[in-house]
């Protein structure tokens, strides 16, 4: 049996905001909008893994401890809509370098890891709707979410009885942005 797991990096969502952005989602958009992605499972990803062996997992877990990076404040002032993987994402206008600099070093970890990364540019983004064919005709909120980014963690995906699950493997702390 292959003990490889489907393993992504991420931002999670605060509680609060989780429950802010879904009762926005639920009166913005038209059930013909998209399919609505669960409530536990909105999440930013900074690198995304694939399937991943037991033993690089370990390795991968190894590296991300030694990130010492300070925390961040992300604002969710932008919307849009990817025709191709059809999703709707929430997603921030300018995002913080910091944010930028966690992702490119989990990637290139991952890369050399052996994990492919997509060439394509890095869009840190929250899908908010899956099967999402039409263009959002929807603003998005106005100021703005912002939610503090103290942690990153290592989540497993999987599908059971059908819906896609994410599992938090594992989290490790970003430092204080006044003590860094
Ligand atoms: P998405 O939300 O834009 O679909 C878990 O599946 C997370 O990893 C999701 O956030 C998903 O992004 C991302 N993901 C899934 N497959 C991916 C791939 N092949 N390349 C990059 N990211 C991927």
């Amino acid at each position: 049996m292959s003990s490889s797991r489907r393993l992504f990096f991420a931002l999670s969502l605060p509680d609060a905001l989780q429950q802010q952005v879904i009762r926005w989602r639920a009166e913005a958009f038209p059930p013909e909008a998209g399919r609505p992605v669960a409530a536990a499972n909105l999440h930013l990803t900074l690198a995304f893994l694939g399937d991943v062996s037991a033993q690089k997992e370990r390795a991968l877990q190894t590296l991300a401890g030694r990130i010492r990076q300070t925390g961040f404040s992300v604002c969710l002032d932008d919307l849009g809509h990817w025709p191709r993987p059809g999703v709707v994402w929430l997603g921030s206008k300018r995002a913080p370098r910091a944010l930028l600099q966690l992702a490119e070093l989990l990637r290139s970890q991952a890369a050399r890891s052996g994990c492919y990364q997509s060439p394509l540019p890095f869009h840190p983004h929250i899908t908010l709707l899956r099967a999402a064919t039409q263009p959002v005709a929807v603003p998005p909120a106005t100021p703005g979410w912002i939610f503090s980014a103290d942690h990153f963690s290592l989540y497993q995906s999987a599908v059971e009885h059908g819906r896609t699950r994410y599992h938090q493997l594992a989290q490790w702390p970003l430092n204080n942005q006044d003590n860094p």
